[in-house]
């Protein structure tokens, strides 16, 4: 998910023409007006917290559909259990959180359930009713009463979304509304955006035919949006990325590049293969490297990493206007305690 000109070696600029035409092209959200409600309403809800933190946390992969009347798609691998695990760290540390996430990708809470949760949890009882099984009683108890508590205490605003169209629409929905929370304002953008797309107004209307012959297509380069996100959408927020490589030898200069370019205040480096042990954090103060701690296996990665990045996003809070800027440099390893 990388926008590198490989020619080059520059990372991509997104001129303001190219972001424009994207959204005047894309198709409109159907919901776009219900969204609007109720990022309104979590806002307000929030924001009346004497120190309200409230974090957009993004995840799964977006989709990029072939043609308008989608048959075909082009996806990736991301399950979201990085966004949905950060989830319910995030509420955990006091955090309200908008999850913008792929439609049936992980959900918070539900990492412990089994892969078919209605077919394998529950079972028919001798009076025709539903009943939890005993061997699942405990976690689905569990889940379903933490889940609840967040969603309907207001701190748990879930939005789903499929298409590139879908996810940068909603994305910039939610960047707008959370920007009177300035610097208490947080964007840890997980999800796994597709670089290459098909513009709308130029994809077919209907399904490619096969007796065309060998499928010949042209992707456009998606526009970056981080930079608009940091410029014009949410300009005071704490915005994190994330970086993600299969080649561990161009992981933090790549992810280095983006902190720069994209003036994130961190970048969370990860390869494919070991994204679950294993993150480090790129920031202007150095780099750190954030580490699933083997002897406590049910212990995700995501918790050293939230705490580290909440502890950041306090320092940024405190020093947010007065102009001050961290300084310290850290090579330091992190474990789970
Ligand atoms: C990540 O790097 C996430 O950590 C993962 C999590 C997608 C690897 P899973 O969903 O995996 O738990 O299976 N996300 C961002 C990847 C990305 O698209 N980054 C862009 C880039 O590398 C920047 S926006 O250029």
């Amino acid at each position: 998910m990388d926008a590198m000109d490989h020619d080059s070696g520059e990372l991509q600029e997104v001129s303001a023409a190219e972001i424009k035409s994207f959204f005047e092209s894309a198709p409109p959200l159907k919901d776009g007006d219900e969204i609007n409600k109720k990022l309104k309403e979590f806002v307000e809800r929030n924001s009346s917290a004497t120190a309200p933190r409230v974090v957009c946390v993004t995840s799964g992969g977006t989709t990029v559909p072939l043609e308008q009347q989608c048959v075909r798609f082009i996806d990736n691998f991301s399950s979201g259990h990085r966004g949905a695990a950060s989830t319910e760290y995030f509420l955990k540390a006091g955090y309200s959180v908008i999850f913008l996430y792929r439609s049936g990708s992980c959900q918070p809470y539900c990492s412990s359930l089994p892969d078919d949760p209605l077919l394998e949890c529950f079972d028919i009882s001798d009076d025709s009713n539903i009943q939890v099984r005993q061997s699942h009683a405990e976690v689905v108890k569990r889940v379903i009463s933490e889940h609840h508590a967040a969603v309907s205490g207001g701190y748990l605003l879930k939005l789903p979304f499929t298409t590139i169209f879908e996810y940068l629409q909603i994305l910039r929905l939610v960047a707008l509304s959370l920007s009177c929370l300035g610097p208490c304002a947080m964007f840890y953008l997980a999800a796994a955006v597709s670089d290459f797309y098909v513009p709308w107004e130029t994809m077919t209307v209907h399904k490619i035919q096969s007796r065309s012959g060998p499928l010949d297509m042209r992707l456009a380069q998606a526009p970056k949006m981080l930079s608009v996100l940091r410029k014009e959408w949410a300009p005071v927020a704490f915005c994190i990325s994330f970086k993600l490589e299969t080649d561990s030898k161009i992981l933090v200069e790549k992810a280095d590049m983006a902190l720069k370019k994209y003036d994130m205040h961190m970048v969370l480096a990860n390869e494919l293969s070991t994204r679950k042990e294993e993150v480090i954090v790129v920031s202007k103060s150095g780099k750190t490297v954030v580490r699933k701690d083997k002897a406590q296996p049910c212990v995700d990665v995501e918790s050293p990493l939230i705490e580290l990045v909440v502890d950041r996003h306090s320092t940024y809070i405190k020093h947010s206007g007065d102009g001050t800027e961290t300084t310290r440099r850290e090579e330091d390893e992190i474990l789970v305690s």
